[in-house]
């Protein structure tokens, strides 16, 4: 087989490249290790930033997420007892679109199909060769058979437990990473969202975040240990331990029902640098990892993705190797700014057992700065909302 580019994974990152390099006439194929089933079936994130959104609708991938998705122009951070707003659209223009990652993905697969883009799926022992030099190639193992996939290049887009960025030479690399003592215990529920608008709650019991995917299918999370035993947390639990978290207007009102889902996430923040080496690109998890709490780790993969594929197709259509030769600096230079927003915005929001009762005033003590100062509120507006992809 032979193709101008290899793309390693078939998520939101590696469908979107592939997408965008079609429309520009550039030919891929996706090797992904999954079936098309357990792909399109993740639940994981929910919020989309404005340049996202813009992105995705300047390439006419906005359709369904335009007429299904929810503009949402501020959220609600909870302490001490009280909400306060913070007003995207009055502090700087902006808002944010909650579409579940799983919606989308269908969508990138949808417009693939009308493409007739090619998705390799449950390729098994995917391997890289000469990512440094003029000729690379993928080999795999699919449906028992040792397929060979010749390119000109590779786009490393198979998240955080791909294999993409070991073809980097470790003497030439070099990995960034937290890991957090705790993680989110996660539910979806048939009900109606608790408040029109994201709740995030700092509370000295934890994190909780109230959330939602449509009018009636609504996204809690909890922070807990990693240790935490999911079948010691029945649907019960749950909720009585969400209201404990929450302000008393949100707790009384909350409407509880059945768990569909339930999952923990743990935490961490992890950035591989280069993003490139040779003829091999990395976009998404495969070269970064954030916390949730900021929603920034399926628009920062979005976010490389047009970084990326504008330099593939000025290299193809202009001759011009600028963008790729620049590709690794200039993607770390946002991804770095995203990663200080997700850590900061974690240590704000969750109990952090080794800082104490201090550490819990402080915190404090910042959400009532926050509360008294627009240009705090403007950077934390400015930062969730997104910054430019470009
Ligand atoms: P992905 O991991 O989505 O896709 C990589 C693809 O590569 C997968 O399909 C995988 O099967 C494939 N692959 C892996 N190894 C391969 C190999 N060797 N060969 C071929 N294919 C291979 N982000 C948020 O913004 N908000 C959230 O609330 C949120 N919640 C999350 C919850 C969970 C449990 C997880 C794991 C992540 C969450 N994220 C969240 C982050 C998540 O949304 C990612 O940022 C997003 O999926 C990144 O997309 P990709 O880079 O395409 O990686
Ligand atoms: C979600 O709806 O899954 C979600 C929303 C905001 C976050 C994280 C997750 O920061």
């Amino acid at each position: 087989m032979r193709t101008q580019v290899a793309i390693i994974g078939g998520g939101p990152a590696g469908s979107l490249l592939s997408i965008l390099l079609g429309q520009a006439g550039i030919e891929s194929v996706i090797v992904e290790h999954r079936t098309r089933e357990y792909v399109l079936s993740r639940i994981r994130a929910g919020v989309l930033e404005k340049p996202s959104v813009e992105g995705l609708d300047d390439s006419g991938l906005g359709e369904r997420m335009q007429r299904e998705g929810f503009v949402h122009r501020g959220i609600n951070l909870a302490f001490l007892g009280r909400l306060l707003r913070i007003d995207f659209d009055d502090l700087v223009h902006g808002s944010v679109t909650v579409y579940g990652q799983t919606e989308l993905q269908k969508d990138l697969y949808h417009a693939l199909d009308m493409r007739a883009g090619t998705i390799l799926d449950e390729a098994d022992e995917v391997e890289l060769h000469d990512v440094g030099g003029p000729s690379p190639y993928v080999t795999f193992r699919s449906h028992g058979e040792i397929v060979r996939l010749d390119c000109e290049f590779i786009a490393g887009c198979d998240g955080s437990h791909g294999i993409s960025r070991d073809s980097i030479p470790a003497a030439l690399s070099r990995t960034y990473e937290r890991t957090y003592p705790f993680g989110w215990l996660g539910i979806l529920s048939e009900t109606p969202p608790v408040s029109g608008e994201l709740i995030y709650a700092n509370h000295p019991r934890g994190f909780a975040l109230c959330s939602m995917r449509h009018e009636n299918l609504s996204r809690y999370y909890l922070q807990c240990d990693l240790e935490t035993n999911i079948g010691e947390w029945p649907d019960q639990r749950f909720w009585d331990e969400l209201r404990l978290r929450l302000p008393d207007e949100p707790a009384d009102t909350i409407v509880i029902g059945a768990s569909i889902e339930k999952s923990i996430t743990p935490l961490r923040s992890f950035v591989f640098e280069p993003m490139q080496h040779g003829n091999l690109f990395l976009a998404g998890d495969s070269a970064h990892v954030m916390p949730p709490t900021g929603a920034k780790g399926l628009n920062m993969a979005i976010a490389d993705v047009f970084l990326l594929s504008d330099a593939l197709i000025g290299y193809y259509r202009d001759g011009t190797k600028d963008g790729l030769d620049h590709y690794s600096e200039t993607a770390l230079r946002r991804v770095w700014k995203v990663i200080r927003f997700s850590w900061w915005m974690t240590g704000l929001m969750h109990r952090l057992e080794t800082e104490g009762e201090l550490g819990q005033k402080i915190q404090e003590a910042e959400l009532e700065y926050l509360a008294s100062s627009r240009a705090a509120q403007t950077a934390l507006a400015e930062n969730y909302t997104g910054l430019p992809l470009r």
